[in-house]
């Protein structure tokens, strides 16, 4: 009788707790969770959460559910839903999750997908010089295009997942590349064979991804849940999750990621609490380090206790959360911008604790941040994602050296160690469509290039030997234009369904200090 009670009240509540659902989340249900996932956290499309949606530069999503979106599985939903429909839909898929999903080393594996094709080659498959090979993001179908970088051929063109962002990151001889989506998909390809290997569900939303010194393990930062997950570089495996939590157990998310090669470690950034951390990727000592925050769940038990000290990590405690940030040549100091915009602050990593602060307004892109030497001495350059300028810093006592004015907000900067100038993206407002080249010694603007009047001109690339720039016209029409390096003459426009990120092999295993990490 109870038993019948109690199944009958539960009845009555799974009834009352289904009548309870919104129209909106009754259209969910009925349109977008089998490919969207019922959770709204992703199926065989992308998640549906603010996390993703809201960084996604494009349509707007009331149109995307309209109209659909090209070169995708997304269908057009103008016949079968009216206008009001489509609006409280949108409005629901843009509202924030009731509370913190989680994604354990048992879901990991199980989205674990190697490709069906995949076949290693003992060489590589091209002619072309293969540490002088560019990867060109477009994100306008979710493609990479494989160049050479010497003849500028397209060697390969392959499906990433949807929406990657940030650096891919090559193996230390530049054969294997691993590449991020929004979604926390993570893609290993073969630059020998020219072939997709797999591709892992690292977490639900990620910021970016990092590759260890000797390139064994893939680090990659989430958002959700709130973890910092590193893969076996070899296999995809997860091979430890941590739980990221200050040292007074409050959670963040992971702003970013980054190798710190002459450390042997991953240096983190934590969006909600004031710490940075160092993840040793080697031998590490001193009394600062401590055994690995594992989740309990994590997938390799066997492993924990065998690499214990290879994954041990320090907390370095900071006056406020940092966001991105630069490392200096050295690796000794990292350069981070305050969660506030406002200012800079430089850490020292080796003793531990912040050693300067930057006048830095305007919400500087550190991520972005660059170094060169100027007069016998080293200076850093960063664009400021809120105002027209880039600043430009002394890296020897930190104080500010000059700031350069431009036609607008930036996004990238760019150089190279054979290149005299710095190449300057103009992101945001009416002059989106030029591109500043700064001569690094005067420090003044030489030119300013404006290849196609109206579109978004932005992200430059070097060849290994600096004599190319490649420089994205970032629109769905795109393409990728090649310059002269010296004489900023146009050599060639290779045609690219909007081209974000542009990654040379050479400069990015080398860390050329004209690139960001
Ligand atoms: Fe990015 C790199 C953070 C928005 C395109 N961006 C990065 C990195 C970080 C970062 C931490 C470094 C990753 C790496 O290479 O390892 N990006 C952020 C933001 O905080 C911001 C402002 C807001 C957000 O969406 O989270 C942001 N980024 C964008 C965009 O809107 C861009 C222009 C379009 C897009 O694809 O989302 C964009 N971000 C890029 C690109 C890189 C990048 C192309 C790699 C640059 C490189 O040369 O290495």
């Amino acid at each position: 009788m109870i038993r019948r009670i109690v199944s009958s009240s539960l009845f009555i509540l799974a009834a009352s707790v289904a009548q309870a659902q919104t129209p909106a989340e009754n259209l969910y249900a009925e349109h977008c969770s089998d490919c969207h996932g019922a959770d709204r956290l992703g199926g065989t499309g992308p998640a549906l959460i603010p996390e993703t949606l809201k960084r996604m530069r494009g349509p707007a999503v009331s149109k995307v559910i309209r109209n659909g979106r090209v070169a995708t599985q997304m269908p057009a939903f103008s016949d079968a839903l009216a206008q009001e429909e489509i609006t409280a839909l949108a409005d629901f898929v843009k509202t924030p999750l009731a509370r913190v999903p989680t994604w354990t080393a048992h879901d990991i594996q199980l989205s674990l997908t190697p490709a069906a094709d995949y076949e290693p080659a003992d060489q590589p498959v091209f002619k072309a010089d293969p540490l002088n090979v560019f990867l060109v993001v477009e994100t306008g179908d979710h493609h990479v295009s494989v160049l050479d970088g010497k003849t500028f051929e397209r060697l390969d063109r392959f499906a990433t997942p949807f929406a990657v962002h940030g650096g891919p990151k090559f193996t230390p001889d530049g054969r294997y590349v691993f590449i991020m989506s929004r979604d926390s998909w993570v893609q290993k390809y073969d630059l020998w064979s020219l072939k997709e290997v797999g591709r892992v569900r690292a977490g639900l939303n990620s910021r970016n991804i990092a590759i260890s010194k000797d390139g064994r393990w893939v680090a990659v930062a989430n958002y959700l849940p709130r973890t910092l997950t590193i893969l076996s570089a070899a296999d995809l495996k997860v091979s430890r999750i941590f739980d990221v939590a200050d040292q007074d157990g409050v959670p963040s998310r992971v702003s970013a990621v980054y190798q710190a090669p002459h450390r042997d470690s991953f240096i983190l950034a934590l969006k909600d609490v004031a710490e940075i951390w160092e993840i040793a990727t080697g031998p590490s000592t001193g009394p600062a380090w401590q055994g690995p925050a594992v989740s309990e769940d994590s997938g390799r038990g066997a492993a924990r206790t065998s690499s214990q000290e290879l994954f041990a990590h320090r907390r370095i405690k900071v006056s406020e959360p940092i966001d991105d940030f630069f490392f200096d040549p050295a690796y000794r100091h990292l350069i981070g911008a305050a969660r506030s915009g406002k200012k800079g602050v430089v850490v020292d990593l080796t003793i531990g604790r912040e050693v300067a602060e930057l006048p830095l307004s305007g919400m500087p892109h550190l991520g972005s941040g660059i170094s060169w030497m100027r007069g016998g001495k080293r200076v850093m350059a960063t664009p400021h994602l809120r105002e027209g300028k880039l600043s430009v810093i002394d890296v020897g006592d930190w104080s500010p050296v000059t700031t350069i004015k431009t036609d607008g907000p930036g996004f990238f900067l760019r150089s190279h160690e054979n290149s005299r100038f710095v190449w300057a993206d103009v992101f945001f407002g009416p002059n989106k469509d030029a591109m500043h080249v700064i001569d690094k010694q005067t420090l003044k603007i030489e030119k300013t290039l404006r290849p196609v009047p109206g579109a978004t001109v932005a992200h430059v690339e070097f060849d290994r030997y600096g004599r190319f720039a490649l420089v994205s016209v970032w629109e769905d029409d795109g393409a990728v234009i090649v310059y002269d390096a010296e004489t900023l003459e146009e050599l060639k426009r290779l045609p690219m369904r909007k081209p974000s990120g542009k990654y040379n092999v050479w400069n990015k295993i080398t860390f050329s200090e004209g690139t960001s990490h």
